[in-house]
């Protein structure tokens, strides 16, 4: 069970978060360009990547674009020494190359990662790195860049 103090720095982390992202679009607004998009991920406790509303998730993204990765992670049956307790790492599909900038991993809770996608356009997928279950391998996300 989480302790009550866990808790609270949970919340102080989300407020810091929510404060940070009113920040960041404060500062966007005068320019009156499109908001950075948040794409939001779970990456849950029986190793699956999950996106709200979504029963095939899909990440589709323009070439080069901009986003807020949103990352909940939730533990699944094992994790790193680290206290990594999944990773997040995007490979080219064609040749299974990683995606410089884009091998995250996850500590519990929420995180968010200022990410551009990949300038290539085409079919990726997003691997987890972290060996969390006897159901790890099956942990994958389509990502799909868009020219
Ligand atoms: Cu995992």
């Amino acid at each position: 069970m989480p302790s009550a103090q866990f808790i609270k720095l949970g919340r102080r982390r989300e407020a810091a978060l929510c404060i940070a992202s009113t920040l960041v679009f404060l500062s966007s607004a005068p320019f009156g360009m499109a908001q950075t998009r948040v794409i939001e991920v779970l990456a849950d406790k029986d190793s699956r990547y999950k996106i709200a509303g979504d029963s095939h998730p899909t990440i589709t993204v323009k070439a080069g674009e901009a986003i807020v990765l949103r990352i909940t992670a939730r533990r699944a049956k094992s994790w790193n020494r680290d206290g990594s307790i999944h990773g997040f790492s995007l490979l080219k599909a064609a040749d299974r190359s990683k995606v410089p900038g884009w091998d995250l991993l996850l500590k519990p809770g929420v995180q968010e990662f200022q990410l551009n996608a990949p300038t290539d356009p085409g079919q990726y997928e997003v691997v987890c790195t972290v060996v969390c279950s006897e159901d790890h391998e099956g942990m994958k996300l389509k990502f799909v860049v868009l020219p």
